[in-house]
């Protein structure tokens, strides 16, 4: 049978659908989103959880002319295969493909590009400022999960947005559900709204449970339910009228009908901002999905191979359960992310020093540091494109103040599939330039052990970065030890070159070394550990004989680590020296699989050869499928 969703080219074809027939789509489309993720990865409970929500969306506003901002744009799926890119939707997430997030580029259904969180309602208010300024009418939607408005953009705006008054309609997407369950004392309010809805819808079977209840249990549930269905309902209509809305929910955000009367409320009958209230079930309609939401907020694609080799992730918390166990001072701290970055098994053992802050990277880094004042140990653990987002805090309150907050710096450099928006090509420049902070990235797995007990050892503030993904299935040394702050270490002599390789880049370049000497060019390469403070000593060492210098990060080439070694020799009057620095140029990094991307970038062993030639250019490589031209 031909399926309905063959028919949706645009939302103008949603127009005349029956309830049945809307609901073959419905079906549809989540057969669609379960097809199309478990073949190349991607956010699959968020999208199922929003299937009805974004039918109904398009039935009521009129996209593009009515801008429609997904915050995150990672449940955006649906969107996507209702305003005209259905036949290109098997690219989702590939090189070159559809996006797994908002893009301006990408259709002019998307005003707003995202993929970091909590900005949808400041773009939205942004844009119906626009509006009344140029005396247009459309209409502004701004779609917020109930983890991404616990972050400190959307409740500015919230603020801003009630204070100016101006027509915006933000729809909450309430599921509970973070990627974790959300935090906070803001997901209590919202969660008893659930708890009152649900009663509400769910009255038969409560009055079922009571009748099963001894009377005095039953008199007692009754006043809880009672307490709380009151409170549920007169908080969080007081909270948002208050703060300048109008109230619309809680609403069964997977009944079409009833939720397009309540986006039509919200769009004809709301002279001010309205804020509708949606509650949806995270992987709705998909049993694995609904049972699991953290697992499957966010899946692989399937993998051919079975590789058990320890993620850096989870040497990290490993490490850091250890180093708990011994230092009762020793605090972790996570911004909404204790499932990507392992601390759940530290949280597990030790509830009370794990602390998931919410979508909130500025206050993480904030909160780490009030603690660290106090004599306590903080290990921020951050993913490399959201510290971006607490560049103040860290210069402000953490650096300035010289406080010991270890920053673990996850998925930096190329983490691939998520692209432009999560590629953590940017800490060493961001961070190279704040005093009194020091800055590692291990070779491989054993030595972020090492590096993670240094930076607790520190009295300064350190920040360790570290690919997303396996390790290079090294053995763990069972004890750790200091390594000396500054000082890198030479894993390979040789006479006409030297590679200076920090983290992710160490392998390649030894590959890239053993390479080049069957080609009759000798190769030191360099472990730099640091790109701060830099080994000066070495550096000066090694180009006392050495006239051919490379160095390779996977970050921005522009502020990075090889930009602070020509400084360096610069500084000290060094100039017979010639440099190439193999990095990132300036550019945002598309999404792609990690070894595309890098050989992309000639990260791999055989761009680092590649770069080596390049200053010996009467020398060519010889091995097959090593193509140097
Ligand atoms: C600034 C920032 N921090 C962290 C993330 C990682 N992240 C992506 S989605 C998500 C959860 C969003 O929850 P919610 O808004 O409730 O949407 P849901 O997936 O539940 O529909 C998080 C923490 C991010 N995208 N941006």
């Amino acid at each position: 049978m031909p399926r309905l969703l063959d028919r949706i080219d645009n939302p103008a074809d949603l127009e005349g659908l029956t309830k049945q027939e809307l609901e073959q789509l419905a079906a549809e489309i989540r057969q669609e989103l379960v097809a199309t993720v478990s073949a190349n990865g991607g956010h699959l409970a968020s999208n199922l959880g929003v299937v009805e929500l974004t039918i109904a969306l398009h039935r009521v506003f009129d996209s593009p002319r009515d801008k429609i901002i997904w915050d995150v744009g990672h449940q955006s799926y649906v969107h996507k295969l209702l305003t005209g890119r259905r036949q290109s939707f098997a690219s989702l997430r590939q090189h070159g493909g559809l996006s797994g997030f908002t893009c301006r580029t990408e259709s002019e259904h998307d005003p707003f590009g995202a993929g970091h969180a909590s900005t949808s309602i400041s773009a939205a208010l942004g844009m119906a400022i626009a509006r009344d300024l140029s005396g247009d009418n459309y209409h502004v939607v701004a779609v917020i999960g109930d983890g991404a408005i616990t972050g400190g953009m959307a409740l500015e705006a919230l603020n801003q947005t009630g204070h100016l008054g101006s027509r915006i309609c933000v729809v909450l997407n309430d599921n509970g559900m973070s990627i974790s369950p959300t935090v906070g004392g803001l997901a209590k309010l919202l969660s008893r709204v659930r708890f009152d809805y649900r009663y509400r819808w769910a009255e038969e079977e409560s009055k079922r449970v009571l009748a099963s209840l001894p009377l005095g249990k039953r008199i007692w549930q009754l006043g809880q339910w009672l307490r709380r269905g009151f409170k549920g309902l007169i908080m969080p209509t007081v909270l948002w009228e208050e703060l300048g809305f109008t109230y619309i929910g809680p609403i069964d955000g997977h009944n079409i009908g009833e939720l397009e009367i309540a986006l039509t409320q919200a769009r004809d009958f709301c002279s001010k901002p309205a804020f509708v209230h949606v509650i949806t079930t995270k992987g709705k309609g998909y049993q694995p999905a609904e049972g699991d939401a953290i697992y499957f907020h966010g899946v692989s694609a399937k993998s051919t191979t079975n590789d058990k080799t320890l993620t850096y992730s989870e040497v990290f918390a490993q490490t850091v359960l250890r180093l708990a166990r011994e230092d009762p001072r020793l605090v972790a701290i996570t911004p909404a992310m204790p499932e990507g970055n392992c601390l759940s098994i530290v949280e597990a053992e030790f509830p009370q020093r794990v602390f998931d802050v919410g979508i909130c990277e500025q206050h993480a880094v904030t909160f780490a540091a009030g603690l660290a004042t106090q004599g306590f140990k903080p290990i921020v653990a951050i993913y490399s494109t959201f510290l971006q987002r607490a560049f103040d805090q860290l210069i402000h309150d953490v650096c300035l103040q010289d406080m010991p907050v270890v920053f673990a710096i996850d998925r930096s450099g190329i983490v691939g599939e998520d692209g432009k928006t999560h590629q953590g090509t940017f800490d060493i420049s961001y961070l190279m330039l704040i005093p009194n902070l020091i800055i590692a990235a291990p070779k491989d797995e054993n030595e972020l052990q090492h590096l993670l007990y240094t930076a607790v050892k520190s009295k300064h503030p350190m920040a360790i970065r570290y690919p997303r993904g396996s390790g290079l299935g090294v053995e763990l040394d069972p004890v750790l030890h200091e390594i000396p702050i500054g000082k890198g270490e030479i894993l390979r002599h040789g006479g006409d070159t030297a590679i200076l390789a920090i983290g992710t880049t160490v392998a390649p370049a030894l590959e890239a070394a053993r390479e080049l000497a069957s080609n009759g060019i000798e190769a030191t390469v360099v472990n730099a550990r640091f790109a701060k403070p830099l080994d000066t000593e070495l550096i000066i060492g090694l180009t006392r004989d050495i006239k051919r210098l490379v160095t390779v990060e996977e970050n921005a080439l522009s502020g990075g680590f090889g930009n602070s070694v020509v400084d360096l020799l610069q500084q000290l009057g060094i100039s017979d020296i010639r440099v190439k620095s193999i990095g990132i140029p300036d550019e945002f990094v598309e999404q792609g699989s990690q070894a595309l991307l890098r050989a992309k970038y000639g990260l791999d062993a055989e761009g680092i050869t590649r770069g080596v030639l390049e200053l010996f250019p009467n020398r060519q490589c010889r091995k097959q499928g090593f193509a140097y031209k």
